[in-house]
């Protein structure tokens, strides 16, 4: 084996190891400095003993046959399991870890470069220079340290809780576009300056799943799950006690959104698989779906999060088909997160919003989320202003029946008469079984539209449901009942732009919203010029074309009324 590809395997493994490493004893630095140190006949022995645990059994069998793949000799395999494990043993029972871990790893004679702790931060014209004589000299490997510098939880506030209470649960959630191994196929000329290695999808899965695992969350939302590599993911997760909902997006597409929750810990009271593709729109006839997940907590039934996720068209152009597929993804969630009405106006359960949503902070879309209101009439198809081709009043057909508040107008009108079931689905969205008796249909209630007030005009449909309550259609104006405010602030205390993926350039395309919950925490996000220190991703240390996202939420606990 030649001397570069040598000590390319010893970086894969290494990086590997500290897979195994990491979920095997939480997080430890310790394990994997020692690991550079060692031969790696030694490495692969110690892979070999985490298949001990669960977990790393799943994960590392793909390091292995990569491995294997690369360099197999059969002297490696005779090794005895009992030396390493009595050497990992003093690693991990050392309680001095600097003096027998803590080794800056070889720059000279092996491509793995040591930084300082928190040389990253600082992004100096020295670190730069490191990081590109990391990547043309030996590949794409940057040093994990330097990235987890960056990617710290960083608290909101220091009088808030981090950890669970008898009054308070903390919710610890995840987003992560992985990036479907079809979806990179099929886009190879966006990855031809990648190490060909780091994108391979088993190389990919393993650092993907390392990422989440470290994060340790109670929820994670995940875009670009494969359909067909789905099974094999979820292993290592189901055998952690996570649960999860599946949904492929419409269509050819192979791909879809993934939600787990820890199943300990939670109870999915309700759901639904939102297909945002709907037969004969123009402007709902792209491939993307939503989930909606009901959780209560396990010890404390009263207690319960709404937590959705989704993956909104690419098209950058088509600010108004992300527009039309957040109103119905949001009716969808008004429907499941809709507690009582009161004298004030309707109660919500909390609500997470989280995602891939492909558009940018500020942007028409967010500030629909964020601001609660936003006037598409007169705008063109990327809702910036426009002189031609601009937008009518109506932005869906008002036969979906789902009011320019992103409410159903059936489930609206049942609660407001309090009859019915209150139950309306959109054609194909799956709901569990047992709900979808009593739901009333979409087109039983056009007549109802029909007799009401419409504007000849503009078109726009104004209806009555009760005295002194109506509700628009066409109006050229969306609004939504949510107060939704986002995790990041994408801006830092600089003015410099937070990124989460790479498309031409450094933007950010991902987002948690929240509503009637209070953050605690972010997982924080590098800056464009952080980002742009970083050797393409997806790369060694992380396994997509995105970065994850994640956050902290205090849910109160309610007591359970006797
Ligand atoms: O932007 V993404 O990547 O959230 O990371 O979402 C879409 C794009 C995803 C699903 O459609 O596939 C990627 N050029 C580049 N990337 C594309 C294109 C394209 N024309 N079409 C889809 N994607």
């Amino acid at each position: 084996m030649s001397v570069s590809s040598k000590t390319r395997l010893v970086t894969i493994t290494a990086s590997l190891l500290n897979v195994a490493c990491n979920l095997h004893t939480a997080k430890f630095l310790l394990p994997r400095k020692i690991f550079y140190m060692v031969e790696p006949l030694w490495q692969r022995l110690s892979l070999e003993n985490l298949y001990l645990n669960p977990f790393p059994e799943a994960l590392v069998s793909d390091y292995l046959d990569l491995a294997i793949s690369m360099d197999n000799p059969a002297s490696h395999q005779k090794c005895m399991k009992a030396k390493m494990e009595s050497y990992l043993g003093t690693c991990y029972g050392q309680n001095n870890t600097t003096t027998m871990c803590d080794v800056p790893f070889h720059t000279t004679s092996s491509n793995l470069v040591y930084c300082q702790p928190g040389a990253f931060a600082d992004v100096t014209h020295g670190v730069k220079t490191n990081v590109h004589a990391a990547e043309t000299k030996h590949g794409n490997y940057i040093d994990k340290e330097r990235y987890k510098i960056i990617r710290k939880w960083k608290r909101f506030g220091k009088n808030r809780l981090t950890s669970n209470t008898e009054d308070s649960f903390i919710l610890k959630l995840l987003s992560f576009n992985i990036l479907a191994q079809n979806l990179l196929e099929d886009h190879s000329y966006l990855y031809q300056g990648h190490n060909k290695k780091v994108l391979n999808w088993k190389i990919r899965k393993s650092l993907v799943i390392q990422e989440i695992h470290e994060a340790d969350a109670n929820v994670i939302c995940l875009q670009e799950m494969q359909e067909d590599h789905l099974l094999d993911f979820v292993t290592p997760f189901k055998q952690l006690g996570y649960e999860y909902l599946y949904k492929k997006r419409t269509n050819d597409k192979r791909d879809g959104l993934l939600l787990l929750y820890r199943s300990n810990q939670f109870v999915l009271l309700d759901y639904a698989k939102v297909e945002l593709y709907q037969a004969g729109i123009e402007i709902l006839n792209r491939d993307n779906v939503g989930i909606i997940a009901k959780l209560s907590l396990r010890d404390s039934p009263e207690t319960q999060v709404v937590v959705a996720t989704t993956h909104l068209l690419y098209n950058p152009r088509r600010n108004d088909v992300r527009l039309a597929q957040t109103q119905l993804l949001l009716a969808e969630i008004e429907r499941i997160a809709f507690v009582e009405n009161t004298m004030t106006g309707p109660k919500y359960l909390p609500i997470i919003l989280t995602g891939d949503f492909n558009l940018e902070p500020f942007t028409a879309v967010y500030k629909f989320l964020t601001e609660g209101s936003f006037e598409y009439y007169g705008k063109g198809r990327n809702l910036e202003p426009s002189q031609y081709n601009f937008l009518s009043n109506s932005l869906i057909p008002s036969r979906l029946c789902i009011t320019d508040n992103c409410q159903h107008f059936n489930i609206l009108t049942q609660r407001l008469q309090r009859e019915g079931t209150g139950k309306v689905m959109l054609e194909n969205s799956e709901l569990p079984l047992q709900k979808r008796d009593g739901n009333m249909t979409l087109s039983s209630d056009v007549n109802m539209l029909q007799q009401n007030s419409v504007n000849i005009n503009t078109g726009c449909t104004q209806i009555e449901i009760v005295k002194g309550y109506s509700v628009r259609f066409s109006s050229g104006t969306l609004t939504h009942p949510f107060k939704m405010h986002s995790v990041y602030r994408h801006i830092n205390a600089h003015g410099e732009r937070e990124a989460t993926t790479h498309q031409d350039k450094w933007i950010t395309v991902d987002y948690i919203f929240y509503s009637n919950i209070q953050p605690i925490e972010k997982y924080a996000l590098p800056t464009i010029s952080q980002c742009a220190a970083l050797p393409k991703i997806p790369n060694f240390v992380v396994g997509s074309d995105h970065l994850c996202i994640g956050a902290t939420f205090q849910l109160p606990r309610k007591k359970s009324v006797l």
